[in-house]
């Protein structure tokens, strides 16, 4: 009777460990491939564990395909050589419009066609390339590009990657197919990991693709399991038995249906229009986009012109990659300066030989703090890596290794401050260094004044940076307030200003006399009181008054405030001449009511994204409504958001937010959305 009992039991467990498996598998492809996913990291965890614990009761029902089988193999003593079945090919790169122009040249002579042709293109993703073997549907072999011929056997490796399926979903797939693309490191992993190590006291990694590539090479995959690796595939390679479509764009819908992730930027377009549109709209995304990439490729999308077309030595002239601009380059530092920011924080900033670096002429670079430079190792005469990438100031990365000269000097920190001559304190366990000067230090005050202009603050147009230290050097401006009493005849005698430019910065500061407190909280430039610190203070306590009369127990119960910023706000409005200051804005400015009061939280559990250039408003301004209206906004688009905001110019997130069915408003929606409940 137990004998039949027990055999009941194990056929019931059999059947939910079946079903087990392919609601996880199932779950892992909404995640990574669709970007989609129906429930909570902790609901999936729950069906992993109870998976886990009867394959552990019954070992003998584990498959190959099952989650549970992506981790804990022993660790190799060496890799293994695969020789691929078909050679894997770089590409030909292109840096130039001239360049492309040459490209399409001999694609069009060759095929002797003149009509346009189309192309897959598709962002050139900065990881390693690798070839993943699924045989009947079942991962079963991945192999790196080594020198193209013959690659390292990574399968236990790339088993540890998730968004990589152990098998194929669906049916359709060929018999053999080897399928090519790349693992690289998300920037949100990367920079969990380097913050790890940093705190552990480990070595950090220079970039994604440098732990991308160490991550896929270590024998033991226990620690490659531990890395936030991912993948896309961008084509085939060895295929045995039928049903691969007949172009490029139409066989990577096809592996996506298969269960394998596809990059979502990827996009049918024609002619060199197309390629030039195409390589400007993702080089505009390049730093929002949640992966690092170096330029875009454009393909032949149709299979039959492209074996017309053939390869040369080792690439395909079918394809071609458009490389971005290097956005790291190697140069000499020749000195090092301390400037003097806002809060008095000394920053140490490299003079460099000047480079051409991300598309500009960089001969600064900061050195951020002097933690920094000891845990680089850097020196004055060192050959460096600059790094710019979008509007980001250029840093020094890291010293070129083996090219320190004897002649390198180390780089001290003053002991007082270069501009005021005050003492420079280092807190201990702070890496910043500051100067103690406060208000008397003219860069400090310099800098409030540019920081209290800026676009986030009060957004005086015009008043640029240049300009303000022009205006201090002068005399004419000594705090905030004096931009509100400056003298039109004054400005226009300014060295590169005139009557038209004096009128029209005059015009901007009225303009900015009605801030809302939000802002006018951020422009103040409290230390640690960011836009979003400024935002919960302005919502929590509604007026100026009540936030300088908190004490620090009742600010750290506002939203993002911790002990160390309720310090910097109570010392900020501590200080007798921050007060002279306020009392005499105040008679200047008039703080604008919020359009929705704390108490409407209408739209609290709503999460929002925003895209595209709105008509009537900012970003930012959209941003603050909705924030106000207790509503979450978020930077990309799932299947988490409720709404999208769209102004003119949306691109990909209006792409996915209608693939997702998320309801897209224009700001008309918005205003109707928040004048309704
Ligand atoms: N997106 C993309 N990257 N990438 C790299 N497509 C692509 N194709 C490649 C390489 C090396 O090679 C083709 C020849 C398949």
């Amino acid at each position: 009777m137990a004998g039949i009992e027990s055999g009941k039991q194990q056929k019931i467990d059999g059947l939910r460990i079946t079903k087990l498996r392919e609601q996880l598998n199932r779950h892992s492809y909404l995640y990574y491939v669709l970007d989609s996913p129906e429930i909570p990291d902790s609901e999936y965890d729950r069906l992993y564990r109870e998976l886990q614990q009867l394959e552990q009761k019954y070992p003998e029902l584990i498959t190959a395909d099952s989650p549970t089988q992506r981790v804990g193999e022993q660790p190799l003593d060496a890799f293994t050589q695969i020789t691929h079945r078909i050679p894997m090919l770089s590409l030909d790169n292109v840096f130039s419009e001239d360049e492309l122009e040459a490209f399409f040249k001999r694609i069009h002579d060759r095929l002797e066609f003149n009509d346009e042709l189309e192309f897959n293109a598709e962002p050139k993703l900065d990881g390693l390339a690798v070839s993943l073997v699924y045989e009947n549907g079942l991962f079963v072999q991945a192999a790196t590009r080594g020198d193209g011929a013959t690659g390292e056997d990574v399968t236990q490796n790339v088993k540890t990657i998730h968004a990589v399926p152990l098998r194929l979903r669906g049916e359709g797939f060929p018999r053999l197919l080897e399928v090519r693309g790349e693992v690289f490191m998300p920037k949100a992993g990367f920079n969990r990991l380097n913050k790890t190590a940093l705190e552990k006291g480990e070595k950090t990694f220079v970039n994604p693709r440098n732990a991308a590539a160490g991550s896929l090479r270590q024998l033991d995959p226990r620690i490659t399991a531990a890395r936030p690796l991912s993948f896309y595939c961008y084509s085939t390679g060895a295929v045995e038995g039928e049903g691969l479509a007949s172009t490029q764009n139409s066989i990577l819908l096809q592996l996506q249906q298969w269960g394998l992730p596809v990059c979502p930027e990827v996009k049918r377009i024609k002619g060199i229009k197309g390629c030039l549109s195409y390589y400007d709209s993702i080089q505009r995304q390049r730093d929002d986009l949640p992966y690092d990439i170096d330029g875009v490729v454009y393909k032949v999308n149709e299979l039959k012109w492209q074996q017309k077309l053939g390869f040369v030595a080792r690439a395909p002239r079918w394809a071609i990659a458009h490389k971005f601009p290097a956005q790291e380059e190697i140069t000499r530092i020749s000195s090092v300066d301390f400037q003097v920011g806002r809060t008095g924080a000394i920053t140490p900033v490299a003079r460099l030989e000047p480079v051409f670096v991300g598309g500009v002429t960089v001969s600064n670079a900061t050195l951020h703090n002097m933690d920094e430079i000891e845990r680089k190792d850097v020196r004055i005469g060192d050959r460096v890596f600059i790094r710019r990438a979008g509007d980001v100031i250029p840093e020094v990365v890291r010293v070129v290794p083996g090219s320190r000269k004897e002649k390198v000097r180390r780089i001290k920190l003053p002991e007082r401050c270069p501009v005021c001559g005050s003492d420079i304190e280092r807190i201990e366990g702070e890496a910043v260094a500051r100067c103690t000067g406060g208000l008397i230090c003219k860069a400090q005050r310099t800098e409030a004044i540019k920081h209290f202009a800026s676009r986030k603050a009060m957004d005086i147009d015009g008043l640029g940076d240049k300009l303000v230290e022009q205006m201090v050097e002068a005399g004419m401006i000594e705090t905030v307030v004096d931009l509100y009493r400056l003298d039109l005849e004054e400005i226009a005698a300014l060295e590169r200003m005139g009557q038209k430019s004096a009128e029209n910065l005059i015009a901007a500061i009225n303009a900015s006399r009605k801030p809302t407190l939000a802002k006018l909280i951020y422009a103040l430039g409290i230390r640690e009181v960011g836009e979003a610190t400024a935002r919960s203070l302005a919502l929590a306590y509604g007026d100026l008054d009540s936030i300088m009369g908190a004490d620090e127990e009742a600010l750290q119960q506002i939203q993002d405030i911790g002990p160390i910023v309720a310090k910097h706000i109570i010392h900020f409005f501590a200080q007798p001449h921050n007060h002279k200051v306020i009392a005499q804005l105040l008679k200047e400015v008039d703080i604008q009511q919020p359009v929705v009061s704390r108490d409407r939280q209408i739209l609290s559990g709503k999460t929002f994204v925003i895209t595209g250039t709105l008509a009537d408003m900012t970003r930012d301004e959209a941003r603050e409504l909705l924030q106000a209206a207790g509503a979450k906004v978020s930077g990309s688009v799932s299947a988490k958001t409720d709404y999208l905001l769209a102004g003119e110019k949306a691109g990909s997130k209006l792409t996915r937010a209608k693939k997702l069915g998320v309801e897209v408003i224009d700001e008309a929606g918005l205003r109707a959305l928040l004048q309704s409940g």
